[in-house]
């Protein structure tokens, strides 16, 4: 069976997603959107390749989950929420996509005749309780790379081609586009000429800027470099390795937002940038926004040579990267580009570099001992001791494991403890909370072969939609396990408080406030999807409970470990 129903704009704008390459529409469902389910139902009838539409049970699971697959396969996707209202809802997930320099492209619609037109009536909901002044674009306008509307219905096709092309360009990230319903229910007349669109070229840097940084990489004596994100693209990861290995120049990574280099690679330094930064006499911040913390505690005796597609951020009201030089231009490239321009320098210098290799292996090992020693000594503890429970996760995943990650006081623990050594088996949320469980899913989307482990500090998890989570995940077929760091407050929040009342009131009396956190029996949050849920707090049984998660995960279960710790 074949139809050819007349095609109104929701053609145009399933046309438009099929030609940037879209391969999900992720959504939460609104009113607006039966013109595009009507195209969605004509592409299956006629047996049109296009996207796969995935119905998502929540705004911010929709954006997540795009972000999350993107992040993995770096193609981007379609988000379509509802009205206004859908957008302020999904709009965290947005605002995190825009400071991860994500490409999304998302729309919502809004009525612009409010049942006054003869010829469609877009029902009350528009004209009593949806309206927005000025239009949900002007909302997203301060969270999206670029927003705007569709203008006609002879126009939105090239608009919404269009969006999303500058969403890839960078800095990449989401473009908003409101589309009214009345222009979606318009018939549409295809362009003459419907093209695949190309993918956003990528900038190269200056040859002349690459050979000036390898003259310095050359001539330095202690060469450190600094990432949070080199490892976006696996040839990023790779690359980085080889250069490092080349010149032996150790890294550390700083907030690091992906798997940027092998954690038992001996020139792997961590996650503490401010050990090293005064003996460096050239630090390369291979993309790293914000390097070392506070921003003034920079390098004082380097050249700081800043590396990246964009290495000062829009995004970021404050950024101090004591940069002397910049980089700029795709960094996976720039840093293929760097190993070759420094291969001829390597014979000249080799018992130079070999020195070096041998001095940063040594402190590699030192570090790994400080590990091994505070894992020994927190291995006894119960309730859990996170850096045994961060032990335990090594030992138990398989080495294909990916985690998506959104701990706060925890993340010291997970970066220390918690090993992989593979390029894209680590993904951190951008932005507020409430987003890794969405992460988890568009990985699992986009690894479908792959375990992937959510790692959620409770409060955390807490602020995700947990129903409509797991509800996709069985709706989507996506098994993933959830893994509770389960200290039963928000510990960040008395570290604050702390930090700036030492000696306060709450400090000498023990109350505080917007701290403990009388939660449920997680485990049990999984039961009504069928789901494996188990609470550990004795280190004797941790090990055998994360394999009893891991195991319903491979036979498609969702599996929660709720792991009781003491701190
Ligand atoms: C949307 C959002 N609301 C509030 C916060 C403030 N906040 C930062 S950390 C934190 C506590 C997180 O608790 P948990 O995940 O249990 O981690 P812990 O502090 O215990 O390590 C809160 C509430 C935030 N980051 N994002
Ligand atoms: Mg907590």
């Amino acid at each position: 069976m074949t139809t050819t129903t007349p095609k109104d704009c929701g053609e145009g704008i399933l046309e438009a997603f099929r030609n940037l390459g879209i391969d999900y529409i992720i959504s939460s469902p609104g009113s607006e959107w039966a013109p595009v389910w009507e195209a969605l139902a004509r592409q299956k009838i006629n047996e049109t390749p296009g996207p796969q539409y995935i119905n998502c049970w929540h705004e911010t699971l929709a954006v997540n989950m795009a972000s999350g697959y993107t992040r993995v396969t770096g193609r981007m996707q379609a988000v379509l929420l509802h009205a206004g209202v859908g957008l302020l809802q999904g709009s965290m997930g947005v605002h995190g996509a825009m400071i991860g320099e994500v490409p999304m492209l998302v729309c919502s619609g809004e009525a612009t005749s409010y049942g006054e037109d003869p010829e469609i009536d877009p029902q009350g909901q528009w004209y009593r309780n949806l309206s927005v002044v000025g239009g949900p674009d002007r909302f997203a306008d301060a969270f999206t790379k670029w927003s705007g509307r569709a203008t006609s219905p002879h126009t939105v096709y090239e608009q919404l081609v269009r969006a999303g092309e500058l969403a890839q360009r960078v800095p990449q990230g989401p473009s908003f586009m409101n589309i009214p319903i009345e222009t979606m229910v318009h018939s549409w007349t295809p362009p003459e000429k419907l093209r695949a669109v190309p993918s956003a070229p990528k900038i190269r840097p200056a040859d002349q800027d690459i050979a000036e940084l390898a003259d310095l990489v050359a001539g330095s004596k202690s060469p450190l470099i600094i990432t949070d994100s080199a490892g976006r693209e696996v040839q990023g990861f790779n690359n980085l390795v080889a250069l490092a290995e080349l010149f032996a120049i150790p890294v550390v990574e700083s907030a690091a937002l992906y798997a940027n280099f092998p954690k038992g690679h001996p020139l792997y330094l961590g996650g503490q940038p401010e050990r090293y930064l005064q003996h460096a006499d050239l630090v390369i911040l291979a993309g790293s926004r914000a390097p070392w913390y506070p921003p003034q505690a920079g390098p004082q005796h380097a050249t700081v040579v800043a590396m990246g597609e964009t290495t000062v951020k829009e995004y970021m009201v404050y950024q101090n990267l004591f940069a002397d030089r910049y980089v700029e231009g795709d960094l996976t490239i720039g840093l293929g580009l760097l190993v070759e321009a420094l291969q001829p320098a390597v014979a000249s210098r080799r018992d130079e570099i070999e020195a070096r290799r041998l001095r940063w292996a040594a402190e590699h090992d030192r570090l790994a001992e400080e590990t091994y020693a505070a894992e020994a000594a927190a291995s006894g503890s119960r309730p859990i001791d996170p850096a045994w429970l961060c032990a335990v996760l090594s030992e138990v995943m398989p080495d294909n494991v990916v985690y998506a990650e959104e701990v706060t006081t925890h993340r010291g623990a997970i970066g220390r403890h918690v090993v992989w050594d593979r390029p894209q088996s680590y993904y951190k949320t951008n932005g507020g909370l409430g987003q890794g469980l969405g992460l988890a899913l568009g990985v699992k989307l986009a690894k479908p072969d792959q375990p992937v482990v959510a790692l959620m500090g409770d409060g955390g998890f807490l602020y995700n939609p947990v129903t409509q989570c797991f509800g996709v995940a069985g709706e989507a077929n996506l098994p993933f396990m959830t893994v509770l760091f389960n200290n039963e407050c928000y510990e960040a929040m008395r570290g604050n408080h702390l930090a700036y009342y030492p000696d306060g009131v709450a400090a000498r009396s023990d109350i505080w406030h917007g701290v403990h956190i009388p939660g449920p029996d997680y485990a049990k949050l999984v039961e009504p999807f069928g789901g494996y849920g188990e609470r550990v707090d004795d280190p004797a049984h941790l090990a055998q409970a994360l394999r009893n998660g891991l195991a319903a995960v491979n036979e498609g279960r969702i599996a929660l470990i709720d792991v009781v710790l003491n701190k």
